[in-house]
Parts: C-alpha cells; sequence; structure tokens
C-alpha cells in the first residue's frame, strides 16, 4: 500500500509529487462528499423519511446499504427501491411522492436534467459517466468524474455513497465501499486512487484487514474442485468454469478434492497453492476481510459475490436485509440462490466452450434466447475471455432476447481500453440511431435495443469500434 506522507528517495519523491496532485482532486470529491453528510444531516435532525433509490447489481445493493445504515445509526428513517435502470418512469413515479430528500445511487449521474425536476433535496451519489446539466442549487452531485478523478477504476457508487456519509463519522462503514468496488471489479490485484484512501478509512475504522492468502472461493463451504472451478476472479484459465479440469488437477496432484480446501493438511495445502499459482500468480495475494463478520461474508469479495446473486435473481429485499446486518434465514437464502447461480454458470462456461463466439471484423458476441444463459450473458462474456475461454482480442458482446427487446452486456480489456476502446461510448451512440439506450464504463457496458435491430447494431458497433481504434 501507498503511504501518502511517505517522504524517502527520489523515485518515492516523484510518487508523491503525483500523489500530491492527486489529493487536490481527492479533496474537492471529499467535500463534495461533506455537502451530501450535511444535506442528509439536517433531514435526519428534521425526521424526515429519506427515500434511497438505488442500482440492482452488487455495487447500488452495498451503496443503498452504506446509505441506509448511516441513517439507522443516526435514528433516522428510509424507504428503499432497487432498479436495474434509472429510466425516465422511475424518475415520474418517485417525484409524484412527497419526500423532502431523495438519494439516489450508483446511478443518477446521466440523469441529471430529469431529476432537476424534483422539487426536493437531492442527492446523487454516482460514479458513472456524468451528464453535462448543471445541477440546481437544491441537488448534491457525488461523482469522481466531476474532478478528474477515474470512476470506472478508482471508486464505485458504493465509494461515491460512502463518500457521501464519511462526515458524518462513519468509517466503518468504509469495508462496505469495497464491497461495491469488488462488484464492479475495480481491484485489479490492489486498490487504486480514491479506493487506496478508503481502504486506509477501513482500516483506521478497525474492523477492516488485509492479508495475503489463496484467492479460491468458498474455502470453507464447497469441496475444493468446485471452489476452483468457482473462482472467477482472478479467472484460472483452463480450470475457471470447469468442474472437470479442476477435479482432473487435484487428482493429478494427488489431492482429495471432494473436501474443502480449509479441511487440506497444510503441505497439500501448499501444493495447491504453488499449482494454481503456476496457472495464474495472482491467485495468491492480498485478500480484504472483516474479521467480525459471518464466516461466509468474512472475504469482501465473497460478500459482494452473494448480493450479486441476489441482485441477478431480483431478490433485493434478500440483499438489503444482509446489508442492514440480519444474517441466519436471509442469508440460508442467499447462498442457495449463489449455489444456483453458480450451476448457471458452469452452464454458460459450458456452452461457450462448445460453441465460442460469433466473430465480426472488431467485435464478437454471444446471443441466446435460453432463459438461464440470458440471466448470465454478462458475466460469461467477460469471464469467457478473462479465462481464456474465448479468445481476449476483440471487445465481446453477450445479447439476450428480452421479449421485443435485446439486452446487450458489452466487455472489454484493459489492453483493448490503451488502445483506445471505450465500449460505453459506441454502445450509447450506436443505441440511440435504433431508439434504444446504453452507456457505461469504457471496459464495461450496456444496452437496450429493439430486437429488429440486431444485426444492423452489431455491425454499428462492429464499426465504432474500428473508429476508436484507428482514431
Ligand atoms: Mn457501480
Amino acid at each position: 500500500m501507498v503511504n501518502y506522507q511517505k517522504d524517502g528517495d527520489t523515485i518515492q519523491q516523484k510518487q508523491h509529487f503525483s500523489l500530491n496532485r492527486d489529493n487536490e482532486k481527492f479533496d474537492s470529491l471529499l467535500s463534495r462528499g461533506c455537502e451530501a453528510s450535511d444535506m442528509l444531516k439536517k433531514h435526519i435532525a428534521n425526521d424526515n423519511i429519506i427515500r434511497l433509490i438505488s442500482h440492482n447489481d452488487a455495487d447500488g445493493l452495498s451503496s443503498a446499504g452504506i446509505i441506509a445504515n448511516a441513517i439507522k445509526e443516526e435514528g433516522g428513517q428510509f424507504h428503499i427501491t432497487i432498479v436495474p435502470r434509472l429510466k425516465a418512469d422511475v424518475i415520474r413515479d418517485v417525484a409524484k411522492e412527497k419526500y423532502e430528500l431523495y438519494v439516489f445511487s450508483d446511478m443518477g449521474s446521466a440523469c441529471i436534467k430529469q431529476l432537476n425536476s424534483l422539487k426536493a433535496d437531492v442527492i446523487v451519489a454516482d460514479h458513472h459517466q456524468p451528464s453535462t446539466h448543471e445541477p440546481k442549487d437544491n441537488l448534491v452531485h457525488v461523482n469522481p468524474h466531476l474532478f478528474g478523478v477515474d470512476g470506472s477504476r478508482e471508486i464505485s457508487g458504493a465509494g461515491s455513497s460512502y463518500l457521501s456519509v464519511r462526515d458524518m463519522d462513519k468509517k466503518h462503514l468504509a469495508y462496505m465501499a469495497l464491497i461495491g468496488a469488488f462488484g464492479d471489479m475495480q481491484c485489479q490485484n490492489r486498490f487504486v486512487g480514491v479506493n487506496q484512501l478508503i481502504l486506509k478509512d477501513g482500516q483506521e475504522a478497525g474492523n477492516l484487514e488485509i492479508h495475503e492468502d489463496l484467492k479460491i472461493v468458498s474455502k470453507a463451504q464447497e469441496p475444493l474442485f468446485k471452489s476452483i472451478a468457482y473462482t472467477l476472479n482472478p479467472p484460472l484459465p483452463g480450470l475457471t468454469g470447469s468442474l472437470e479440469n479442476s477435479q482432473e488437477l487435484l487428482e493429478k496432484m494427488g489431492v482429495s478434492y471432494g473436501i474443502t480446501f480449509i479441511e487440506l493438511e497444510d503441505e497439500e495445502k501448499d501444493v495447491v497453492k504453488d499449482e494454481l499459482v503456476k496457472v495464474n500468480p495472482q491467485i495468491f495475494g492480498d485478500v480484504y476481510s472483516v474479521p467480525r463478520e459471518h464466516p461466509v461474508l468474512r472475504n469482501l469479495e465473497e460478500y459482494s459475490a452473494i448480493l450479486d446473486a441476489c441482485g441477478k435473481n431480483k431478490e433485493y429485499g434478500l440483499a438489503l436485509s444482509i446489508v442492514l446486518g440480519e444474517r441466519e434465514e436471509a442469508l440460508d437464502k442467499a447462498l442457495n440462490l449463489q449455489k444456483t447461480y453458480r450451476n448457471d454458470l458452469t452452464k454458460g462456461f459450458d456452452w461457450i466452450s462448445r460453441e465460442g463466439a460469433q466473430q465480426l471484423n472488431y467485435i464478437q458476441y454471444l446471443y441466446s434466447e435460453d432463459k438461464v444463459l440470458k440471466s448470465i450473458m454478462g458475466t460469461i462474456a467477460g469471464v469467457g475471455m478473462s479465462a481464456k475461454i474465448l479468445n481476449d482480442d476483440k471487445p465481446i458482446l453477450g445479447l439476450s432476447r428480452l421479449h421485443k427487446d435485446i439486452k446487450v452486456s458489452g466487455r472489454a480489456t484493459r489492453p483493448m481500453v490503451a488502445r483506445g476502446v471505450n465500449l460505453g461510448k459506441a454502445l450509447s451512440e450506436v443505441a440511440v440511431n435504433f431508439g434504444g439506450q446504453g452507456g457505461g464504463h469504457d471496459i464495461a457496458a450496456g444496452a437496450m435495443i429493439p430486437y429488429e435491430a440486431k444485426d444492423q447494431f452489431l455491425h454499428l458497433v462492429d464499426q465504432a469500434i474500428e473508429a476508436q481504434l484507428n482514431s
């Protein structure tokens, strides 16, 4: 971890210099967060019920959790709605409600114009590309992009939500911001930027710890071969998504594959570690945990995966129960959802390793009308590339048919982004041609288009990516 106050030799001083510049940007973002805290404090003091609207993924659910916990701890009340997208009718509906304060988390930055019409105080805590509209005086907009901070890598929606409550003495909630960051895949080996500052807050608060460990999932719950096959981040090429290959490797190593990792003898653990490090060195590294948490939620990445499973199954109430501290029954239900979700993913990985992706010149795509595959398209597209089940030389679009529309989940890689690919831009530009909508980050984005437009849409995205690579 980088120490912000560190002095030392020339190299460290250089680093110190650029961190100082970062610190200025961070300070502006932090003070915007303080404005949000002030607004929240005012409405809690007035006994107003606060209206929260958040996104339905792990980041959005942790965002809601952070703000709701902060309000709860201060003795306030809230009403939460979780939505997949902030559509115009959602804003119209909540505008009819008579709340004094609305908080939009992990969404809203693209809709400042519409949110300006709300006749109440508004907080938008988001990290997606903001619209160019100026917010009205009653709207506090907490978004890293407004201060030159990269919202796709350095801070999540939960991070922006955390900054919105940070000044209410809430550093013990910092870990939840990192759950959101894991959900949005912002931890590539380590946290950078504002996420690093949030991490430091969590360590200071004393409930967040880092230690080095083998980063396979469900080490205490699942038989080892499943732990390995279910591990998506970091991906284990050849093993991720394949129960068969994982079992085979363990058999070859002479390690019992049917028991959990923690049940292995120490020497066996070392053998497994050494073998997996050969597949991907990143499989051994920093693990972020809240030791006081329930064992299955202790590891923040696994906590995030459980919220993700709830979100994908539209079990938002369940996810909110968990982030608000309910365990026992809610957690059992969530773990069952995760089991089903992992079975579905295994089916999806089997499908793509059998069929591969359809190739255009500059993009590749997956298309399915299968009920199970449709629901996991984005994940199998992304992990398919990172685990090398699919080629990772072109951005990939996962297309799922929903009645008359097609939902598009796009994924790129860091090297593609470095070569000029911006999927969010490409999808939003192309989708409007068909009366659809799209957007997101350079590396991961989505769109919704009419079913009839499928081929034309793919063709235009192919051209848009070509243009990005050549400009
Ligand atoms: Mn997010």
